[in-house]
């Protein structure tokens, strides 16, 4: 028999996970704030060197937005041009054919983008509307780019289809803290995304999301969506930060525009919190000159989206970019294939 008492040594069985898996580290708001005030050199100093860290090769994503299916929409998003509750001017269109978006992918991989973005004004998708859509991504990933799509929120079954389609990413951003998202946005609910972000995680998609500032937020708010982002399990292989494109007709038409330097710093908190992630400076870089586009990329951008438009609005055209990148001596992203690395 065996031994007995305090000192015996009992056989146990432990049951333990192949690899030791480090627990995800959680942002307070307060230290994003901290990280956020911090002097702008020692910020951008910080924010490089994890960047280097994680980057080594300091490449530059080109994605490509397309507008598959315009305006219309009966979302009140405050921001948005394409509500139907706003008089933006923008019209309503109905979901592009395959030829039609294959003939827009095929010059975007031309001109050397690497991902391409189907983005839709809906609120959410009815299975039909999947359905074609799921179309037009396998047509798109056949080209050999990456596909991502935004559609609104997403059941757990349509997004299990977009991905056995072959969507490697989908865009769902939180856009701003959620102490604030019910003064940009009263149609849906903080949880709506939330949900919709775990549906497309659980099919397997990679994540792409992120934010706009200039809204009207306060310093404190632009904190409370880095934490947000940051604290997702995981958190998103891709966030776009978005400079707020005014867009007359829309009730943030005349928000008090950011200080360009305060965009550097999101930048910048993005990298520091969110390492493996691709930062995107994304909306608003036509407002933001070549110098601050450039500390944006110091600050651990690594990513853009490349092309005339955006989806309704404008961007820096093509020639444009390819002169800045080549100015700051920027290497874009050669292949589409890379890993998921969040
Ligand atoms: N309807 C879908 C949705 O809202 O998720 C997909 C399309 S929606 C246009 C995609 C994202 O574009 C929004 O979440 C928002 O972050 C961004 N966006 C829309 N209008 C913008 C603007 N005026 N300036 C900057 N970003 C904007
Ligand atoms: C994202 O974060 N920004 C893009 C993309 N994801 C879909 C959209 C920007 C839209 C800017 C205004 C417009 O052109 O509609
Ligand atoms: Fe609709 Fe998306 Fe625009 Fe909101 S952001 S109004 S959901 S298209």
């Amino acid at each position: 028999m065996g031994a007995s008492g305090p000192d015996a040594v009992q056989p146990v069985t432990v049951h333990r996970p192949a690899r030791a898996v480090a627990p995800a580290r959680r942002w307070s708001v307060e230290a994003v704030q901290a990280l956020l005030d911090q002097p702008l050199n020692d910020l951008l100093f910080e924010a490089q060197t994890v960047h280097r860290a994680h980057f080594p090769e300091g490449d530059i994503e080109l994605a490509t937005l397309l507008s598959v299916k315009t305006g219309g929409c009966p979302e009140n998003c405050g921001y948005c041009p394409q509500s139907a509750e706003f008089d933006t001017g923008v019209k309503a269109g109905k979901l592009m054919e395959v030829d039609e978006v294959v003939g827009a992918a095929r010059a975007a991989k031309a001109a050397g983008a690497t991902r391409f973005c189907m983005g839709a004004a809906w609120r959410a998708p009815r299975d039909r509307d999947v359905e074609k859509v799921a179309a037009l991504v396998a047509a798109v990933k056949d080209l050999g780019l990456q596909t991502c799509a935004t559609l609104g929120m997403l059941e757990a079954d349509q997004a299990r289809q977009l991905r056995a389609a072959g969507l490697d990413y989908y865009n769902h951003n939180l856009d701003t803290a959620p102490e604030y998202y019910g003064d940009v946005v009263s149609t849906r609910v903080y949880q709506d995304r939330l949900d919709t972000l775990a549906h497309v995680r659980a099919a397997g998609i990679s994540v792409c999301c992120g934010g706009i500032v200039g809204m009207g937020e306060t310093p404190v708010h632009r904190a409370g969506l880095i934490a947000q982002l940051a604290n997702l399990e995981p958190y998103p292989e891709s966030v776009p930060i978005n400079s707020l494109v005014r867009v007359p007709g829309t009730p943030l038409a005349d928000s008090e525009p950011i200080d360009p330097l305060d965009f550097v710093r999101m930048i910048a908190v993005a990298r520091i919190t969110m390492p493996k992630a691709r930062v995107r400076l994304s909306a608003g870089r036509q407002q933001l000159g070549e110098a601050v586009q450039a500390l944006c990329f110091l600050a651990g951008a690594n990513s853009i989206f490349y092309g005339d438009k955006l989806l309704v609005t404008g961007n820096p055209d093509v020639e444009t970019d390819v002169q800045l990148l080549r100015k700051l001596g920027l290497k874009a992203r050669r292949v589409a294939n890379e890993e998921s690395c969040a």
